[in-house]
């Protein structure tokens, strides 16, 4: 008999990967499609669409499909037994949402094993074909109507763990297309969307991902009908299909299309996948970490394990249901410049070189000689809304910053990762809950954290040793799979429930990759109330515009 193997699919912002482990939780293969790269006629930069409208962002919901048809083609040509996965699962970026036509249950129901997903789905299965996404900003009227209607952000955030953002679900703006919305029949997110694919039918959203909608109650995990009919009206209860349910919840086996065209076992189970964020602390954290996660975003992550004391809800960041735990959380900074803002000062200041844009950074000292650089391309989250380039000086990076016009060309490399690091240090000792016990890793991933460079400064700058896992970055696409696995480990027995009891046997793989420099460390203690000046001050101009 050969070894299980389970799937973990990730759609992110840029690519789709798939990835898959064996029962010890070892990577045995990873596949990648990436959008602009192997789909170019959808005509996206970094997997998305700007547009029509002031700040919004979308990307083909087509594009997503064929990616899958792709990826298992590439899958299948380097030897892949599909045979051997015994579950699927996986993670999508957060808040993007799919809308299913109401002759999408039947083209789901009737997949013919001759023909790709693509070519039977796509148009006719979707109502709108572009799908928005997190980095969108256009709904900001949406938002503050909302919070008026609950009572303000903070009577928001209370209840669904979040203040009203305008990458959230909920607060999709839908009164411009009521013909577009009047035909639809359900609306998933990208991490309800790819497991109905391989359901052959719509399958229920996802508790953690859910917390990202602004329309479930955070607490009970169950919708709010509160928030359906202030975002969507009457029909939204019934658009949004069944309450939310946790991560690596068995939801059947796979459609016969699966077995027929690629050789999927049929007893494959089919796990609810969950939002990229909360996939990768299922991959990679433990009680002492945060996780920061230097993707297309840049996230920071705690677990908040249960306790008598409720978490607090913060206006300025977020608070998630856990994906498999029922009366656990998470707390998440999400950044939307961050690869993106790099790469960008790399292409004009460092020759579109990482190790030229590593140089620059090591060969200035902490503090940048007193140069700061705060780099705002997209829209915001944190904080909100501001956009375009900030540069200051100071003496001795210490006093009062004033605002100058531009930066020496080989400063901007370490300004940049100074400002997006102390961002974060800024807020961690708010977003720490009272019972948490003290940070003892810092657990990096996504693209960036293969950055030498980048992981140095990372464990400088927060004062404590900087982790990466061992066998991959992609740590979403592992908490799929790790999702998977935990759907088929139950299911082989009742008796067994914990996601920590799955794991308990399995080998920790995280490696040490830099040890902060307390010298170092000190620096920057001394650097965040000037940050925060700066910050203050790009506040306070982007209100005045
Ligand atoms: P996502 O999952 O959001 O699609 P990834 O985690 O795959 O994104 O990260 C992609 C990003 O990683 C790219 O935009 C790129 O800027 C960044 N990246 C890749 N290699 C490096 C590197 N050596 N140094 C810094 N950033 C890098
Ligand atoms: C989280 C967020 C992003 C996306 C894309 O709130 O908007 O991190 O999940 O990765």
């Amino acid at each position: 008999m050969s070894e299980p193997l389970f799937l973990g699919i990730d759609l992110s912002t840029q690519q789709l990967k798939a990835l898959l482990i064996d029962e010890k939780a070892a990577v045995v293969h990873d596949f990648a499609v990436g959008y602009d790269k192997d789909l170019p006629h959808y005509g996206t930069t970094n997997g998305a669409t700007h547009g029509p409208g002031d700040g919004q962002v979308t990307s083909p919901v087509a594009m997503w499909v064929e990616a899958l048809d792709l990826i298992l083609q590439r899958m299948r040509d380097a030897g892949v037994d599909f045979s051997r996965i015994c579950a699927v699962s996986g993670a999508g970026q957060q808040h993007g949402s799919v809308y299913w036509s109401k002759s999408a249950a039947d083209a789901l129901a009737s997949l013919d094993p001759s023909k790709s997903l693509l070519s039977q789905l796509n148009p006719n299965a979707f109502s709108i074909h572009d799908s928005p996404i997190w980095q969108d900003s256009s709904t900001t009227r949406e938002c503050r109507e909302l919070e008026e209607v609950i009572g303000g952000p903070q009577a928001l955030a209370d209840l669904t763990g979040s203040r009203a953002y305008e990458r959230f679900t909920g607060d999709t703006d839908h009164e411009d297309r009521p013909d577009d919305y009047g035909a639809t029949s359900r609306i998933s997110l990208v991490s309800s969307f790819l497991p109905s694919l391989f359901l052959g039918l719509i399958a229920p959203i996802e508790v953690s991902d859910a917390s990202g909608m602004n329309l479930m109650d955070v607490a009970s995990c169950r919708w709010d009908e509160r928030f359906l009919r202030a975002c969507g009206g009457p029909e939204l209860r019934e658009k949004i299909g069944p309450e939310p349910v946790l991560g690596g919840t068995a939801l059947g086996k796979v459609a016969s299309w699966w077995v027929n065209r690629w050789g999927f076992d049929p007893d494959c189970l089919v796990a609810s996948f969950t939002g990229d964020n909360p996939a990768t602390m299922v991959a990679l954290s433990t009680p002492g970490d945060a996780v920061l996660s230097l993707g297309t975003s840049t996230t920071f992550l705690l677990a908040i394990p249960p306790s008598n004391t409720p978490p607090t809800r913060f206006t300025t960041s977020h608070l998630l249901a856990h994906p498999t735990a029922s009366d656990a959380h998470i707390a998440m900074l999400c950044y939307k410049n961050g690869s993106l803002a790099r790469e960008k000062v790399r292409n004009e200041h460092a020759g579109g070189d990482w190790a030229r844009f590593n140089d620059l950074v090591t060969t200035a000292p902490p503090g940048n000689n007193g140069f700061w650089g705060l780099y705002f391309p997209l829209p915001e989250i944190i904080p909100p809304n501001v956009t375009g380039n900030f540069y200051f000086e100071t003496q001795d990076g210490t006093e009062t910053p004033t605002q100058v016009g531009a930066l020496p060309a080989t400063a901007h490399p370490r300004a940049i990762l100074e400002s997006q690091l102390l961002s974060i240090r800024a807020r961690v000792t708010a977003i720490l809950h009272q019972d948490a016990p003290r940070l003892r890793r810092l657990v990096l991933t996504g693209g960036a954290s293969t950055n030498p460079t980048i992981r140095q400064l990372s464990a400088d700058l927060f004062g404590i040793p900087a982790y990466v896992a061992e066998d991959t970055s992609e740590a979403a696409a592992t908490g799929g799979a790790l999702l998977a696995r935990y759907a088929w480990w139950k299911s082989k027995d009742g008796t067994r429930d914990s996601f920590e009891k799955m794991r308990a046997g399995d080998a920790e793989r995280m490696k040490l990759v830099a040890e902060p420099d307390e010298k170092i460390t000190r620096v920057y203690d001394g650097l965040v109330e000037t940050y925060s000046l700066c910050e203050n001050f790009v506040v306070d101009v982007c209100n005045r515009e």
